[in-house]
């Protein structure tokens, strides 16, 4: 006979934050930055590409990849007019923060010139996360640029520098009555990676000159951030989101040790060279990295729809490393493409118990953060609509938005601040 499993009852901190990430060009919709033109010339060679990217039954489920439109961001998710509509459910599913992004290329659309407008849009968009009883987290560079600023070479241009640190003062000064949580970059890796050394995405740039110009410009943007916001406002928690991955290898001893070493120290640069200049950690999870010389196979029930891993002890073992910096830590992302749903409530209640597991081992984390409250253009590598990481479902055509089954299980959680299992 089967031995009955007792019900385990995991409490999270008092005060915990349990919220949703989204970024600008990816739900507002009619963003005119530089990935919209590049969008637009691209299509017909992404959708053209798909064959040779994606597995059989990648292709086979989601034909859209080979539809041009499945890689133009246009009106996305109408979040840009719908943000009450969106943050009411939110509200309903017991939400007490939320991240986003503000979209530089509608504050700043020529250089130095700044909308008000536009600013007031943001304004309300704050407000009404305040209404709703949401402590806004506000990411200022989620990879796109005003067009002006890509004109100028990007983050290539030494004056990046100066230019990022004149919007971020900006913002800090029209917003701060409202915000504490700023985050100053989202994943300077993977979007300069793509968009600056690989070149797949927007701006297209391409090369390891390109890469460490953009990279070290960027580093340095941060900091004067940093430092702006706080001068601005004396209580800020300022820092940025990183993609954490850990590497693993089963490649024989000194090799696979080396790779890993590699790995891990290239990835966490931009980290190491900022200590100092972070008031909390915001930290982005996905997956593992594991480096085998072996062609590594997955079971359909432990990958994405993406062909990623879902390896949640991963997020542990992150966590376990980012205690030496004695700081809160958000996890600013974390989240599956899944189409039929059948995976993501597990997957969020798997991640939560291994953060439960990191916080009673002395891990100070105080916030959570699906990606993403609703379905939108996903990002790295323009992949476009195809992949799913919404809680609620969006019909691109009507833009009806239908909340999934994880969409309640996880609002049983951040009601409840308990994660049963
Ligand atoms: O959609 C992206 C987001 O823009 C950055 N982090 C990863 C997400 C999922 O790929």
């Amino acid at each position: 006979m089967e031995e009955k499993k007792e019900k385990q009852i995991l409490k999270f901190p008092a005060g915990f934050l349990w919220g949703t990430a989204t970024s600008s060009h990816q739900v507002e919709g009619n963003c005119k930055n530089n990935w919209t033109a590049w969008e637009k010339e691209n299509a017909q060679r992404l959708a053209s590409e798909a064959k040779d990217k994606w597995q059989d039954w990648q292709q086979e489920k989601f034909p859209e990849m080979f539809d041009s439109q499945n890689y133009i961001s246009d009106q996305a998710c109408d979040h840009y007019n719908k943000f009450e509509e969106d943050f009411d459910l939110a509200k309903e599913i017991g939400n007490n923060a939320h991240r986003f992004s503000i979209e530089w290329s509608r504050i700043e659309p020529e250089e130095g010139k700044f909308d008000e407008k536009e600013v007031e849009h943001y304004r309300k968009v704050i407000l009404a996360l305040r209404e709703r009883g949401m402590e806004p987290f506000v990411t200022l560079w989620h990879w796109t640029e005003p067009v002006w600023f890509c004109e100028n070479g990007g983050w290539t241009n030494k004056k990046s520098v100066a230019y990022f640190e004149r919007f971020s003062k900006k913002i800090a000064e029209s917003l701060k009555n409202n915000v504490k949580f700023w985050i100053v970059a989202n994943e300077p890796n993977v979007g300069l990676g793509f968009g600056y050394f690989l070149g797949f995405q927007p701006p297209g740039k391409k090369g390891p000159i390109n890469f460490l110009k953009a990279y070290f410009n960027l580093l340095k943007a941060y900091k004067k951030a940093y430092l702006a916001i706080h001068e601005i406002d004396g209580k800020a928690q300022v820092g940025f989101a990183h993609s954490f991955v850990p590497y693993e290898s089963d490649i024989f001893w000194p090799i696979g040790k080396l790779v890993i070493f590699v790995g891990e120290y290239f990835s966490k640069y931009f980290v190491r060279k900022n200590e100092g200049y972070f008031d909390f950690i915001g930290c982005n999870y996905y997956l593992r990295h594991s480096i085998s010389l072996k062609k590594k196979t997955f079971l359909k029930e432990n990958i994405s729809d993406l062909g990623w891993e879902i390896y949640p002890k991963g997020i542990y073992d992150t966590l376990i490393r980012l205690k030496k910096y004695n700081l809160p830590v958000y996890i600013t992302e974390n989240g599956i493409a899944d189409c039929s749903d059948e995976k993501r409530g597990k997957f969020i209640k798997d991640h939560l118990q291994f953060i439960h597991q990191a916080i009673s081992e002395g891990v100070d984390v105080r916030g959570y953060f699906y990606w993403s409250l609703m379905d939108n253009f996903e990002f790295p590598d323009v992949r476009g609509f195809w992949p799913r990481f919404g809680l609620i479902e969006i019909d691109f055509e009507t833009l009806e938005r239908k909340p999934r089954k994880s969409f309640y299980e996880y609002g049983k959680i951040c009601k409840n601040n308990i994660l049963e299992i």
